[in-house]
């Protein structure tokens, strides 16, 4: 066998040779990422990926098993694979490229043929009928490129592995045609609501659908079987195995067919639909004790199908949609701060958005975050803070739907400490809080985050009814604060992967400003003596910190703020400075900004700055946090490093967010993936413009 395999490999990297990659090509390549349980790649990098190129490797989910996901085109009686690892021949491909929404791909086909294939998987911040349906789109088109009619016939399937993460576990199916559409129903026997198994969904219904016609045809039955009928006939059988069994038990596929005819230079066009519903979405403890909260596009369809009917057919809207988000993002990056720019935070896009759901009714809507890959936490306050610009820049009033849930089940009392909760839940899709008050404390980290992100949305939205609204629990957080920043003690910040440490200077910067941000609460409230107590308090413990803060350089090294008080060795990124930008204080004095600005480039590794001097690791979301606030110089230096560490970079699973500074590879111990703080790379366009270097 080895032989052969080795030559396969061959045949694949010399029809490699011919793809470009624009604007970069990305550890993965995002396909399908709608929602934490849609949420499915192209692993591309060298460790593990195969330099991104999709005809011949598996699609994965983002925990990194196949979620099977086939295309095969027959031209003039010949088949040719274009998506996944079904057996024939792989098509070449000649590009790849990312927007913000988008991946397409174009292939050439023995020279006959071109196609462009496009997952699309729709972003729209501010429709959010349109954001709370859980699909992805994949549209292929296909035209004649020598100028000669060729007869065509194309085919995709999925596996049953989109079910379940566990492949001993039986899965049942069903087809029907509804409304214009060819539709696989297909899901798990044993449905166990609210439950995981390696991250996927162990309930609901996926589905996947194209448009009736002439033509189509569809078959459910074992991989070989369906696949084999389409290589050698064109067609599939419109025959369902209706032998309802285990997902690895002779891989049940479902596969779609489509007869194009004789094509020629006018291009064909074909659209699949693929998407998981799921009338519950998750659990939630809040006013009203435990409830069950419904995924939000229940409140405007009746059913799975009238959802699926109405995503299939919106095509052209959601088209256009995608590319008015696709087309600011890359104009408004490009302009703050250049190409390389635009290549992260247009990458970071799908990924924030598929860590997030919208639950809940038309009255009463939320929105949740799963914290991927690092544990699973529901609503992590830390990792709501580093994805915090994306939503400001997109919508200011999606940063207030995930802070209600959070606010909720604070001030219905059930969380017993002083401090704000870390999170809602141990394990999405479970936000039954802690009512024990034994959450991962970060104690001084939530409390600043809380009191920060509040302040953040109502400025943008103007709503300080919301800051009345929450004012005695942001009250009580700001005296833990009073209490507790100047100070800290040994306690870990949100980089608790790097260990626990007292007096960390960044956190007390947090808290610094935190209390900054409460007077400014105060003022806007009409709380004059809290107001004016805070800010007082503030300054005081401000001044305070650049003493016990900054290394001044007297060594004949350049100075720059310690990891923590009096360790004059050290250092770290200062990112919370970023919150006295965003907010448009003047709390800490230009010098500390300038400090910091001249001091980043004396400690630059190959792919960034070090996130702190314990570890030779650093983290994206900080850095351009850092790079947000820094001069031009010192900001242009860490995009560029980011920007190439995505095009260089061995990993091949999802935009992590912690990688080697000098390796560009992942921690030895640790593999973040698809994590939602990518969000925090629109830190530099959630500023206020006037705010901006
Ligand atoms: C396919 O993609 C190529 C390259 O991006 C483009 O020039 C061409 O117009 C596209 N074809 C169709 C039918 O959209
Ligand atoms: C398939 O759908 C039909 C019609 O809705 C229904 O009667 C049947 O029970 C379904 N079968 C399964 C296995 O869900
Ligand atoms: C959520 O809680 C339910 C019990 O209410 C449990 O069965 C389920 O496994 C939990 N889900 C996860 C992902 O931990
Ligand atoms: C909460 O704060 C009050 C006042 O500072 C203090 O007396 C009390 O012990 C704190 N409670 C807890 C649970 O820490
Ligand atoms: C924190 O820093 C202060 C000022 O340098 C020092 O007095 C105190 O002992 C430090 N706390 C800890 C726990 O190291
Ligand atoms: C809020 O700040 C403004 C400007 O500094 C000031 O005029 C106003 O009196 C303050 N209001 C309160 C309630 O503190
Ligand atoms: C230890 C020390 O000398 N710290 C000083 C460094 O510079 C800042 C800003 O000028 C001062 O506030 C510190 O006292």
């Amino acid at each position: 066998m080895l032989p052969i395999v080795l030559i396969a490999t061959c045949l694949v990297a010399a029809a490699s040779a011919a793809s470009t990659f624009t604007p970069a090509r990305p550890p993965a390549l995002p396909l399908a990422v709608k929602s934490p349980y849609l949420n499915v790649w192209l692993n591309a990098g060298s460790d593990g990926g195969n330099g991104g190129y999709i005809a011949g490797k598996w699609p994965v989910f983002w925990s990194n098993q196949v979620n099977g996901w086939a295309g095969i085109i027959r031209v003039d009686g010949t088949s040719y694979t274009w998506l996944g690892d079904p057996g024939p021949q792989a098509v070449t491909q000649t590009s790849y490229e990312y927007t913000s929404t988008r991946s397409t791909f174009t292939m050439d086909v023995a020279g006959k043929v071109q196609m462009n294939i496009t997952f699309l998987s729709p972003v729209t911040p501010n429709d959010l009928k349109r954001q709370s349906l859980p699909f992805s789109y994949l549209n292929v088109e296909v035209v004649s490129s020598d100028g000669q009619n060729h007869d065509i016939e194309l085919y995709s399937d999925i596996s049953a592995e989109w079910v379940s993460g566990d492949r001993t576990q039986a899965a049942a199916w069903n087809y029907t045609s509804s409304g214009g559409l060819e539709i696989h129903k297909v899901f798990k026997q044993n449905q166990q609501i609210f439950s995981e198994y390696n991250d996927q969904a162990e309930w609901g219904n996926f589905y996947y659908a194209t448009d009736s016609g002439d033509g189509v045809t569809y078959q459910i039955g074992q991989d070989t079987v369906v696949r084999g009928s389409f290589t050698s006939g064109g067609k599939l059988s419109n025959q369902v195995d209706d032998n309802y069994r285990v997902i690895s038990n002779n891989w049940p596929v479902f596969g779609f067919a489509k007869g194009l005819g004789s094509v020629g230079t006018t291009a064909t066009n074909t659209l699949f639909t693929i998407g998981l519903c799921q009338q519950e979405a998750l659990q939630f403890l809040g006013a009203q004790g435990t409830v069950s909260l419904p995924s939000l596009w229940t409140s405007y369809f009746s059913d799975d199908i009238a959802a699926l009917d109405f995503f299939h057919k919106d095509f052209g809207t959601a088209s256009g949609l995608a590319t008015d988000l696709d087309n600011k993002v890359n104009s408004d990056a490009v302009g703050a701060a250049g190409q390389d720019y635009a290549n992260i935070v247009s990458l970071s896009v799908r990924q924030a958005f598929g860590a997030w759901q919208l639950v809940g009714t038309e009255d009463k809507t939320y929105l949740f975050q799963k914290e991927i890959s690092s544990n699973g936490n529901t609503q992590t306050v830390d990792v709501i803070f580093p994805a915090m610009p994306i939503l400001l820049y997109t919508n200011p009033d999606l940063l207030k739907l995930m802070l209600d849930p959070l606010f909720e089940n604070q001030e219905s009392g059930h969380y017993p400490n002083n401090y704000s909760i870390h999170d809602l839940g141990a394990h999405y899709p479970n936000a039954t809080g802690h009512p024990d008050g034994n959450d991962e404390a970060m104690p001084l980290e939530e409390c600043g985050n809380m009191i920060i992100m509040a302040l953040a949305y109502a400025q943008r939205s103007g709503n300080s009814d919301y800051l009345n609204l929450h004012y005695p629990i942001l009250n009580q957080w700001s005296s833990y604060l009073v209490e507790e920043a100047l100070y800290p003690f040994n306690q870990i910040s949100t980089d608790d992967f790097a260990g626990s440490l007292a007096n960390q200077t960044n956190l007390a910067l947090k808290g610094i400003i935190g209390i900054e941000a409460m007077s400014q609460i105060s003022n806007l409230t009409g709380h004059a003596d809290d107001a004016s107590k805070y800010h007082q308090t503030a300054v005081d413990y401000i001044t305070q910190w650049q003493g016990l803060a900054i290394v001044n350089g007297t060594d004949g090294g350049p100075a720059h703020t310690t990891l923590s008080y009096g360790d004059a060795a050290s250092h770290g990124l200062l990112y919370n400075l970023y919150a006295n930008s965003l907010l448009g204080f003047n709390l800490v004095p230009s010098s500390v900004y300038d400090t910091q600005s001249a001091f980043y480039p004396t400690i630059e590794m190959k792919y960034g700055v070090p996130l702190d001097t314990r570890h030779s690791y650093t983290k994206s979301d900080w850095e351009m946090f850092v790079a947000a606030v820094a001069s031009t110089d010192t900001r242009n230096m860490f995009i560029r490093d980011l920007a190439k560490w995505i095009n260089e970079t061995p990993t091949s699973r999802a935009f992590t967010d912690l990688y080697e500074t000098d390796t560009g590879a992942y921690p030895s111990s640790l593999q973040f993936v698809a994590r939602p703080v990518q969000g925090g790379t629109f830190a530099l366009l959630a500023l206020p413009v006037s705010a901006r270097t």
